[in-house]
């Protein structure tokens, strides 16, 4: 029996392949841009584990540590790896790996194939998790960085300010407040990859199940595939609608037509949002 064919056929595998080749087609991963991860249930554990390497790979330490996150189990795209070519070959630039008992070091159970290891932003996606599933009672799986273009390109002329970004967004397009009623945090440009900017993002997504990094792109968290990538794409095709429309408007924000917030807070209302207040006038 081919065991990669067996666990490449779980249907969390199926939607963590799915959620890379979107995200390609999307135009969000040029080389080996963005990463994902996802936290396994103990039943996935369970399918998954006869099928796992027989000897497990060396413990290596993150540098980073998660009480609530001790012994999870974790798919991950590969360091260096090409979103585009994560359908083509699953076992080569996805993995599975096991977090030790401290909370403090993955091994590879699963994947990566000939020396690869978890994604660069591996710390990041890893504390993100731990504060995501604390503020969501365990609901939280799946962390997701893409580098979408617009919202990129509205780091390089707005202020880097979550209540402004937000406002803009929310008025970009009507459901966008149903889709992201906390708002978007925004974290100032930093280098990738290591504990700092891991640091800045989580204490953003104590808040916020989405934040942009400045002239970079942007993390999103969810329960689910589904949701993490359609928060991504409804924040981008809100920064993209903003950004045309501020062409078209001379680059001035002030524009003839816009959602008020009255507008905002009545569908706060009527579809029974819990959202910032902090981010209406
Ligand atoms: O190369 O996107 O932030 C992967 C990345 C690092
Ligand atoms: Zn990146």
């Amino acid at each position: 029996m081919d065991k990669n064919k067996v666990i490449e056929g779980q249907q969390f595998m199926q939607g963590f392949v799915r959620l890379c080749s979107d995200g390609w087609l999307q135009g969000w991963h040029e080389r080996n841009g963005g990463n994902l991860t996802y936290r396994l249930t103990d039943a996935e554990v369970a399918a998954c584990k006869p099928y796992f390497n027989e000897t497990p790979g060396e413990w290596v330490n993150m540098g980073v540590q998660a009480d609530n996150l001790r012994g999870a189990f974790f798919a991950t795209t590969r360091s260096g790896g090409y979103m585009r070519n994560v359908a083509v070959d699953p076992a080569r630039n996805t993995g599975i790996v096991q977090i030790n008992d401290a909370g403090d070091s993955w091994r590879i159970v699963w994947g990566l194939e000939d020396g690869g290891v978890p994604t660069s932003e591996f710390p990041s996606h890893f504390m993100n998790h731990s504060v995501r599933v604390d503020v969501t009672d365990g609901a939280c799986r799946v962390i997701y960085h893409a580098h979408p273009d617009n919202i990129i390109a509205l780091t390089k002329v707005m202020p880097l300010d979550a209540r402004e970004f937000t406002r803009a967004l929310w008025k970009a397009m009507t459901e966008c407040i149903v889709v992201f009623p906390m708002g978007v945090g925004v974290v100032p440009w930093m280098v990738p990859g290591g504990a700092d900017i891991a640091h800045a993002t989580c204490d953003l997504m104590k808040k916020y199940d989405a934040a942009i990094w400045a002239q970079h792109g942007m993390f999103v968290s969810g329960p689910d595939f589904d949701n993490a990538f359609g928060l991504m794409h409804t924040i981008e095709k809100a920064a993209a609608i903003h950004g045309h429309a501020l062409m078209m408007n001379n680059n001035s924000g002030d524009f003839m037509n816009t959602i008020t917030d009255r507008g905002l807070r009545d569908i706060a209302r009527d579809f029974k949002l819990t959202v910032n207040e902090e981010f209406l006038d």
